[in-house]
């Protein structure tokens, strides 16, 4: 078993502490396309969130937030960076010199951060509170699940809206903008929302999914069981599974018919 981490192991170029989920792997997407492109090195720790590493004092010095991921630039005295957001912009702003995955045209840059800080105030805490009320919550709780699926069907109907006609959200470009909401778009089956409902974003998840440096971020530290493709698969493999997900799944139906949900975007 891998060692818990107690501090910082690296003492040069970036150290990101993350953990296999839809916010970390912004940062390891990233990083693994600055590497591909410039060559930029980092190194990883798997904070394992289950264990409540991130609420350690070594960790909330850099992070005080408590929670994953936090980068560390070792080349800039130790920088610390907590949230995707600030994350996906420093990183960019300081080594991705050729704006391969940013903008130069301020306009650009200010839609690129809207749709960041959308997914920050949206999708992200939406689709999470969905997870929780669907699953982890002690009770099955009716309102919280309709409230909170039905409220991340909607942020990804706006999604599939802005994806009309274009590849990526800005300027038809691929950029720290889709790498932003990527994680949380590769995690809705778990969620107990249907990929193919919302066609403009399935094909934007398969087109950023079948980058090698996405592949490799969403392998750091370890590949998610809960990601669209794993979930699938886990479907077809596991009958157990499969019993368990057609029962949430029925839950969350149910819940959406007691509060006379229907679906509308925006
Ligand atoms: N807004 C933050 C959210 C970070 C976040 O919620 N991380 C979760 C994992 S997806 C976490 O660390 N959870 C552990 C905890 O709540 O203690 C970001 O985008 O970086």
């Amino acid at each position: 078993m891998a060692e818990r981490p107690t501090g910082l192991k690296a003492n040069k170029g970036i150290e990101l502490l993350t953990f296999g989920t839809p916010n970390g792997v912004k940062a390891s997407i990233i990083l693994e396309e600055l590497k591909e492109a410039y060559g930029t090195d980092y190194t990883w720790q798997s904070i394992n969130i289950m264990q409540n590493i991130q609420k350690e004092p070594w960790f909330t010095k850099l992070g005080p937030n408590g929670r994953i991921p936090v980068i560390v630039d070792h080349d800039k005295g130790g920088f610390a960076v907590m949230e995707g957001l600030a994350i996906l912009t420093y990183l960019t702003r300081t080594y991705d010199t050729d704006h391969k995955f940013s903008f130069t045209d301020p306009l650009d840059i200010s839609r690129a951060e809207q749709w960041m800080a959308w997914q920050h105030g949206g999708l992200g805490p939406m689709q999470g509170q969905a997870n929780h009320f669907n699953r982890f919550a002690p009770e099955r709780i009716p309102y919280g699940m309709q409230r909170y699926t039905g409220e991340t069907e909607r942020l990804v109907g706006v999604l599939n809206t802005a994806l009309e006609g274009t590849d990526y959200l800005v300027g038809n470009k691929y950029s720290i903008a889709d790498i932003a909401s990527y994680g949380w778009v590769n995690s809705l089956r778990f969620a107990g929302i249907e990929m193919d409902d919302f066609p403009n974003v399935k094909s934007w998840a398969d087109r950023i999914g079948a980058r090698p440096a996405v592949q490799k971020g969403c392998a750091v530290p370890s590949k998610s069981p809960f990601g669209n493709d794993a979930y699938a698969q886990s479907l077809k493999d596991d009958k157990e599974f499969a019993e368990k997900e057609e029962k949430v799944k029925k839950q969350i139906k149910a819940a959406k018919e007691q509060y006379g949900y229907k679906y509308a975007s925006p």
